[in-house]
């Protein structure tokens, strides 16, 4: 868990080097697509929530198989849940991203 914040918090540095760029844009908020019925999603909205990450919730139903539509594909084409993006940063669904030793 402590190594996650580390990479959370350097996540959140390049974001915020960023940020300047962005914020004209006014797409600072980082988007968490996810659907709460999946553990790794209720992970990343709990690590969010707990740590105080302003975030937008982009629900994708995973029991209508919208995880493997085109247009998710193009946000992951693992077609996995759940995936964080914020502005050109993605960071996707793998097996280590809340398990990194
Ligand atoms: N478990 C990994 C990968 C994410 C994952 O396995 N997501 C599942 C939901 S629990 C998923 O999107 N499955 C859809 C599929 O494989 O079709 C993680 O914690 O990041």
């Amino acid at each position: 868990m402590l190594v996650a914040k580390e990479m959370i918090r350097n996540i959140l540095a390049k974001r915020d080097a960023g940020k300047e760029a962005q914020s004209r844009t006014g797409k600072t908020k980082p988007q968490v697509f996810a659907d709460r019925m999946t553990p790794p999603s209720r992970a990343v909205i709990i690590f969010c929530k707990v740590n105080d990450i302003d975030y937008t919730e982009r629900k994708v139903d995973i029991s209508k198989r919208e995880h493997l539509t085109p247009a998710f594909a193009e946000i992951n084409p693992m077609k996995q849940l759940p995936a964080i993006v914020d502005g050109n940063f993605k960071l996707l669904a793998t097996q280590s991203r809340l398990r990194i030793t």
